[in-house]
């Protein structure tokens, strides 16, 4: 039975996930996330997702990517630690290190692709699965613990076998029918991204605009609901307030116009969002 639920990120429920830091915090209080991805072309999905775990308060955030372009991919953003990794015998000390991983953004469906996801397969840490990691996961379907898949309708509709068409025709039973066949949390993007989770309820968020339709927006959602694991929220709780702080920020910055909004546009408003002592 499918329960609808309707939500938006109260102010106070704001209030209360982003409590001040504790006066004597350090970095390795807020988790240490790692991002899998970053394919020849592609390094900036993996770099729009680390800069979002950063802006929503991660302590500490690190990039696996193809080698070629690590060292150049850290210029960008020198607070990110950026490693070339061609193999999953080199990135099993990344995975150890990490608190939390994401998989997917720009990761490509090739042979690294497919060697970094199933590097991972076996992880018990909590870890988002996105882009290409779920392309990647409709060719060999495998099910997950502790995770949270974010398709959008195109990468839903591969996930089930359906068209696009079918998928948006009854979104809610989409995102159900995801969830049950992989487990953990599904996320459904879009306009009204649906969040279904182990109980059998379904949340939709109404925050976000259409000036979120443009590439690497769904990378910067990874790179917040990542973010938000590395801090001690729960599945659920990150998947939920992620959604809603994304949808927000986007919302913020489409009052500069919906048209030519840019992913990286959102960052000072995650940023604004996770400091509820500010507004
Ligand atoms: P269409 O075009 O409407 O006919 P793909 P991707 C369909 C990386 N990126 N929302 C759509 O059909 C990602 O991280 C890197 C979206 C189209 O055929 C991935 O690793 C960037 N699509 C990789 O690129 C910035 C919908 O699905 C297909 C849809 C590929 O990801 C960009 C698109 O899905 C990008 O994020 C919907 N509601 N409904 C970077 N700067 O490095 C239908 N579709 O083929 O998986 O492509 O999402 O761009
Ligand atoms: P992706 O397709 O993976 O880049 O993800 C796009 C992101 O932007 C998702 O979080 C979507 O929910 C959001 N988005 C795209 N178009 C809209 C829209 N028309 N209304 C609200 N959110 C949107
Ligand atoms: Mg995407």
């Amino acid at each position: 039975q499918v329960r609808h639920t309707v939500s938006r990120l109260p102010d106070a429920l704001c209030r209360e996930a982003f409590a001040r830091r504790p006066r004597n915090a350090h970095k390795g209080s807020f988790g240490h996330v790692l991002i899998i991805g970053g394919e020849q072309g592609m390094s900036g999905a993996a770099r729009l997702a680390a800069e979002a775990a950063g802006r929503v308060g991660a302590g500490k955030v690190s990039i696996a990517t193809r080698a070629s372009h690590a060292d150049v991919l850290n210029l960008t953003r020198p607070e990110i630690m950026c490693h070339g990794i061609e193999t999953a015998k080199e990135l099993a000390p990344l995975i150890a290190n990490a608190d939390v991983i994401a998989i997917g953004t720009g990761l490509g469906q090739g042979a690294w692709g497919k060697a970094m996801l199933e590097a991972i397969r076996h992880v018990e840490k909590p870890i988002v699965i996105d882009a290409d990691a779920l392309n990647l996961l409709a060719q060999s379907p495998f099910r997950l613990t502790n995770s949270v898949i974010t398709p959008h309708a195109g990468e839903a509709a591969r996930l089930l076998h359906l068209s696009v068409d079918e998928v948006e025709a009854d979104r809610f039973a989409a995102v159900q029918a995801l969830q049950l066949r992989f487990g953990g949390l599904c996320i459904l993007k879009g306009a009204g991204t649906l969040i279904a989770d182990t109980q059998g309820q379904i949340a939709i968020c109404t925050a976000g605009n259409p000036g979120m339709a443009t590439g690497g927006m769904g990378d910067v959602l990874t790179g917040v609901i990542v973010g938000l694991l590395a801090q001690g929220f729960n599945p659920l709780q990150a998947s939920y307030l992620g959604v809603c702080l994304h949808g927000k920020a986007g919302d913020k910055a489409a009052l500069e116009g919906e048209r030519g909004l840019l992913p990286s546009d959102l960052f000072p408003w995650l940023r604004y969002f996770v400091n509820p002592e500010l507004h």
